[in-house]
């Protein structure tokens, strides 16, 4: 063979090696949510974006962990997952700043949010998932966390009292049920629609559009739902540091592209129907159909019976969690906290 065409072969076959022939995606729900469809449209953007050298294949349902969703962070830190969508909550345990979206009624509003995720606050938080391992992408969302039970409508702190709630195995959620009057119990995802089936916990707190309507949880007896806004879940668009570090610069921008793009959309989805608007128009923009426009309008004809909260009655709630608020805002550390508060200011 000439010389010449063996130089060639081995350019060509270090360029081929340096991509794997899958690369695995982890996300805690299933492809028919707005985080799960994220997902999807993040690796075909992935894949036309980069020619087909990166090939995406997202493992829904938690399957890559297991189960065990508070276990997600370390996967990817590790290389088990190449990317993730993760919940700000699952990787909590191990990253305390993203406690932040934890505090109970930190985030009044998506406007406030959205200035956290793009301000100060929110590239303090990327810069410390880089230090832990992780290439941290876009921002998505799994969106506001409501309640909901079986039991009776809850509109006051009292309304809680006893009624066990299955909460994520992340402690500051706990600390919030307990000083809220409730019996909270932590619990993987994977086990939840069971044990609601079985009555072995009487309520669940997530979004309605992201989570309550997708896995209809109305069927499994969740027939109340409080409205409350509580806790904010957003989803990050990351890769692992050991495969990031292999791509070529052109690849690594590519990949970052398409994460925007399908973050975009992705946040869109989640907020439907529970913002001013623009998650609509945003969708309707892109030809995207979308078949349930009114989120809160679709529960109430399921037969779920809805409690919006007042300012003044979530101002009951709030009183009672004011030192779980102290206590993690502590734990997050006051920069973070004090940067994330000038972020909204700035919003408002
Ligand atoms: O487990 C949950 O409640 C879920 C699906 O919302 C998360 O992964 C945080």
């Amino acid at each position: 063979m000439k010389r010449w065409l063996v130089g060639v072969l081995v350019v060509l076959g270090l360029a081929l090696a340096q991509f794997k022939a899958e690369y695995k995606l982890s996300v805690v729900v299933g492809p028919n949510t707005a985080w799960g469809m994220g997902a999807q449209r993040f690796a075909d953007l992935v894949r036309e974006k980069t020619g087909g050298r990166v090939n995406i294949k997202v493992y829904y349902s938690g399957q890559l962990f297991a189960g065990q969703q508070t276990n997600e962070f370390q996967l990817l830190r590790t290389g088990v997952a190449d990317f993730a969508l993760g919940s700000t909550i699952n990787w909590s345990p191990q990253v305390k700043e993203l406690n932040l979206f934890n505090l109970p009624f930190f985030f009044p509003s998506y406007k406030e949010l959205d200035a956290v995720e793009e301000g100060q606050a929110g590239k303090a938080i990327f810069q410390r998932l880089r230090q832990l391992g992780v290439e941290p992408l876009a921002w998505g969302e799994n969106g506001y966390r409501q309640l909901t039970n079986s039991k009776r409508p809850v509109r006051t702190p009292e309304d809680l009292a006893g009624l066990k709630i299955r909460v994520v195995g992340a402690p500051i959620f706990i600390d919030t049920f307990r000083a809220l009057g409730a019996n909270p119990t932590s619990m993987n995802w994977a086990e939840v629609l069971t044990a609601l089936q079985q009555g072995v916990i009487d309520g669940q707190e997530n979004p309605i559009v992201g989570v309550i309507i997708p896995y209809k949880l109305w069927e499994l007896g969740q027939r109340y739902l409080t409205l409350w806004n509580y806790a904010i879940d957003p989803v990050i668009f990351a890769a692992s540091a050991a495969t990031w570090r292999t791509f070529p610069p052109e690849v690594q921008k590519a990949v970052q592209e398409a994460a925007l793009e399908a973050a975009r959309y992705q946040k869109a989805l989640a907020r439907v129907g529970t913002d001013d608007g623009a998650a609509l128009r945003y969708l309707n923009a892109l030809g995207v159909k979308v078949e349930i426009p009114d989120p809160i309008a679709y529960l109430e004809a399921q037969g779920v019976q809805v409690t919006a909260l007042t300012p003044a009655e979530i101002g009951r709630f709030r009183e009672r969690v004011s030192g779980v608020v102290q206590r993690w805002m502590a734990e997050i550390g006051s920069t973070l906290v004090v940067q994330a508060e000038a972020d909204k200011k700035r919003a408002r």
